[in-house]
């Protein structure tokens, strides 16, 4: 496993962070969010976790796992508290977060406000987590040279399981889905600290590493676009049935809340996420003219 090359010199630089994305498909930027405010959201986390008893009182997880993955996790009530905790909605709204994406996309950019907590309990094949395949998020959304944000909340060296990038693989086909293994080749991950922010082009691919050790690994993933394109109803309103932006009843009136751009389109439930149409940062490669979205989730 290579390490993430650290782009943190260039984080005011757009030109050199699009150079980087397209280039790599991905920007690793260390202590780009303040460490209080993302300990403060590790902290709302595991308050619930803990109450819920899914983790103990020195933060170690509570066997029998309660979920594996992040879809199945919000069926459960302790999950669902933790991911509306305050800091951890507010982490996304950040100035450094969002003038970094803005950045990177060279324009005004949106985060969606459905958020991905990640709480992964030590691996115990053959349970494996969703997000342990190689996978792409363009099929999460359909949403060209959208963006995918993932922030540690606590220290996740390369044994807890952070997630890893194929650096360049933006540039290839679309990838069929299958285990990443440690020791693979071509792949980069790091030692991460709160306040580091990894983000990467929808078409990279990526994948979770093994939790081999006995901590809960706990991360968010929040993902970006421009703010002149249509957005997923999904990931805007939140499951069926919602008229209003996911999220705003509770933090509407925080001074931290910024809602979704006004006027925003939205591509409706149904919506077929057809193959990507072209980048504004590199050679969509041909592979990818015949792609259909694949029939479950891919994370
Ligand atoms: O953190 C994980 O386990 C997977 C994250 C992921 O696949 C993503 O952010 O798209």
């Amino acid at each position: 496993m290579d390490e993430l090359a650290d782009s943190s010199a260039y984080r005011a630089d757009g030109t050199k962070l699009r150079r980087r994305l397209a280039s790599d498909g991905y920007v690793f930027v260390r202590r780009l969010v303040p460490a209080a405010d993302v300990r403060a959201a590790y902290a709302g986390v595991t308050a619930e976790l803990r109450r819920g008893g899914w983790i103990d009182s020195h933060d170690r997880p509570v066997p029998p796992p309660g979920t594996v993955n992040f879809r199945e996790a919000l069926g459960n009530p302790v999950f669902r508290r933790a991911i509306v905790s305050r800091d951890f909605n507010r982490l996304v709204y950040l100035r450094p977060l969002r003038a970094l994406v803005d950045e990177m996309l060279g324009h005004p950019s949106f985060p969606y406000p459905a958020k991905v907590l990640r709480t992964v309990y030590p691996e115990r094949p053959p349970a494996v987590t969703r997000g342990r395949y190689i996978h792409q998020d363009y099929a999460a959304t359909g949403v060209q040279d959208m963006l995918t944000s993932w922030l540690p909340l606590m220290d996740i060296p390369v044994q807890v399981g952070g997630l890893a990038v194929q650096p360049g693989s933006h540039l290839g086909p679309p990838q069929r889905p299958r285990l990443l293994e440690p020791g693979q080749r071509g792949w980069a991950s790091t030692d991460y600290q709160p306040g580091d922010v990894l983000i990467f082009h929808c078409l990279t691919a990526h994948a979770a590493l093994p939790n081999r050790s006995q901590a809960l690994r706990i991360s968010g993933d929040f993902r970006w676009q421009r703010a002149d394109r249509p957005a997923p109803e999904q990931m805007v309103l939140g499951p069926a049935g919602r008229q209003v932006e996911l999220f705003s009843r509770i933090f509407a009136r925080e001074p931290w809340w910024q809602p979704v751009p006004a006027g925003l389109q939205l591509l409706p439930r149904g919506y077929v996420a057809r193959p990507p149409a072209e980048s504004a940062f590199f050679a969509v490669h041909r592979g990818w003219q015949r792609w259909r979205p694949p029939p479950g989730q891919v994370h």
